[in-house]
Formats: C-alpha cells, sequence, structure tokens
C-alpha cells in the first residue's frame, strides 16, 4: 500500500474577477506545490472553499488538478459535504480520475447520530471503489466533537487509513496516534506542525502549504536529523506569517501572497468571503517585504 505520510497543500481554488473557477492558476497552483517538493495535494477542502461551489465544479476541480499534477504528488480529494449521495458521487469522480485517496469531512448542521456518521462513512468508501478514505476531523467548524472512543470506531471502518486532525488539542492527537500505531494522522492546524509531530503526527495538511510549504518540509528534516532547535525556529516563522493570515482572513490573505507573486491571476474569494481592503493588503505586503 502507498505510504501517505508527508506534507500536504490543502489547495485554493482559484477564481476570476467574476467568481468562476480560473483553471490556469489552479493548474499553476499544483505546479507551485510540485515546486515545493511537497507529498501531495488535498483538494477541494476547506481551503478550496469547497462547500461555496457546485457538484459540477467541485467534480471539476478534482478532474483538473488530477491533470495537472502529471504523477508527481500524492493525490486526496476532499468529497464531504452534509449529503452522503453528493459525498458517494464525488468519491466516484475521485476513482476515475485517479486519486490515491478520498477524504471527507464529519457531517455538520444537523448533529446527526454517531450511528448516522458511521453510515455515512460506510457509504463513500463504497462509492470510492477501493480507494483509501481519510476521515477529516475539525470541530472548530463543524461543531461535531468526536471522543477519542468514536475515532477510533471511525479509524477501524473498512479502508480507513487515516484522519486529518484538525484541532488545537494534541493530547487528544497523542491518544489517536499511540493508540492506532496502524493509522495515519496527518495534523492539520499548521501552526502546530511541529508539536503535532512531536505528539505522533506522520505528516500535516494545511492551508499555508501553499506559500510556506518547504517550511514544513524542512521542520521534517530538522526533526528527523535530531535537530528540534532548529526546528523550532523555522515553526516560529512560520507563526508569524499565520498571525498575520489569520489577522486578516486566511484564504483572502493567501490568495492576495500568491497573486503578488504571479502564481495566481486575481486574489477573488466567493461571496459572502470577502477580499482584504486596501489596509489589510498594506500589512501584507509590509509582512512580505521584509520577511518573505
Ligand atoms: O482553515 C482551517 C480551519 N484550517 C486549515 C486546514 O486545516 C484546512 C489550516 O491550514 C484544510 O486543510 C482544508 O482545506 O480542508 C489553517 O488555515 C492554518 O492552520 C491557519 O490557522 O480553521
Amino acid at each position: 500500500t502507498k505510504n501517505f505520510a508527508g506534507e500536504y497543500a490543502a489547495l485554493l481554488t482559484p477564481f476570476d474577477q467574476k467568481e468562476n473557477i480560473d483553471f490556469k492558476s489552479l493548474q499553476s497552483l499544483v505546479v507551485n506545490a510540485i515546486d515545493q517538493d511537497l507529498t501531495g495535494v488535498y483538494v477541494g477542502g476547506s481551503t478550496g472553499e469547497a462547500f461555496l461551489q457546485s457538484q459540477a465544479e467541485r467534480r471539476d476541480c478534482l478532474e483538473s488538478v488530477a491533470e495537472s499534477s502529471l504523477g508527481k504528488l500524492n493525490l486526496i480529494a476532499h468529497v464531504g459535504s452534509i449529503r452522503t449521495k453528493d459525498c458517494c458521487e464525488l468519491a466516484n469522480a475521485a476513482k476515475g480520475a485517479g486519486y490515491h485517496a478520498v477524504s471527507a469531512v464529519t457531517p455538520f448542521y444537523y448533529g446527526f447520530s454517531f450511528d448516522a456518521l458511521l453510515d455515512h462513512y460506510r457509504a463513500i468508501v463504497d462509492a470510492a471503489d477501493g480507494l483509501p478514505m481519510i476521515v477529516y476531523n475539525i470541530p472548530v467548524l463543524t461543531g461535531v466533537a468526536l471522543s477519542d472512543m468514536q475515532i477510533e470506531e471511525l479509524l477501524n471502518l473498512e479502508n480507513v487509513i487515516g484522519i486529518k486532525q484538525t484541532s488545537i488539542d494534541l493530547y487528544q492527537l497523542e491518544k489517536i496516534a499511540n493508540r492506532n500505531p496502524g493509522k495515519i494522522v496527518f495534523n492539520g492546524f499548521d501552526e502546530i506542525f511541529l508539536p503535532g509531530q512531536m505528539a505522533g503526527a506522520q505528516g500535516g495538511i494545511g492551508s499555508t502549504y501553499n506559500v510556506i510549504g518547504s517550511k514544513y518540509k524542512e521542520i521534517q528534516k530538522l526533526i528527523c536529523s535530531g535537530d528540534v532547535g532548529r526546528a523550532k525556529s523555522v515553526q516560529k516563522s512560520a507563526n508569524r506569517l499565520i498571525d498575520l493570515l489569520v489577522l486578516v482572513g486566511v484564504i483572502p490573505g493567501l490568495k492576495y501572497i500568491l497573486q503578488q507573486k504571479g502564481i495566481i491571476a486575481t486574489d477573488t474569494v466567493r461571496a459572502p468571503f470577502r477580499m482584504l481592503d486596501s489596509m489589510q493588503k498594506r500589512l501584507v505586503d509590509d509582512f512580505i517585504s521584509s520577511a518573505l
């Protein structure tokens, strides 16, 4: 079986000024991930503004990224939504497009029972037709707080190989990693990549990897060579950018930086997200000229 450990960019979805998907810029984001020597990309997640897209758009993005990756990246398709049938359709499309794994957020909003969640994942795994599944746990956005036991149950479903754990609860991450040694845990909050690795994560998936992916690769190398002191200082420098992104808005902030770098054509985000205003842009410009 494929080794999924490593560092993945949660890909953004570039739009043109009319908020239509800009596939040329999407391709250049994929090339940017290859150039940063990332392990792979996580397509159509929160960072990809997936919940602001139609089914057809989500499928088109999955297909376009797979074509642009030229076999150089591990491809994880995020197919999650609150409608099981939609997830299944996308999982099936991901399989057809050549993805290596699917992932799905815990269905949110209605407060579904845990048994309903289990059925939801079983159905997606079935539709993914043999592709491994990575559960996406992001309680801060879904409001679904899974217990350690529930996570273990999800991990024990057929074809579930791991979890993307986007939570600042490193104690829970440590327990998941240690109690489920055959499974892979991806750290989802970039600002705690280093502590996440220390707690047992085998990689990370995040939005800021689109811009500073090489920093996470470097941290990982430094950990392997035993140089935690230097790893800490790389994490520290990543976190100063993350502080700023959290302040101005992560998705619009990243799009603005990538547009300034000439990687994507516009910094358009989909409403109701808002682009940075001129004051926020100035803050980012000042940071970039001094640090990036
Ligand atoms: O934006 C969030 C949610 N989390 C992302 C990432 O976990 C989302 C994280 O990179 C993701 O991978 C996806 O697209 O599905 C943060 O943006 C970053 O750590 C800054 O806080 O809050």
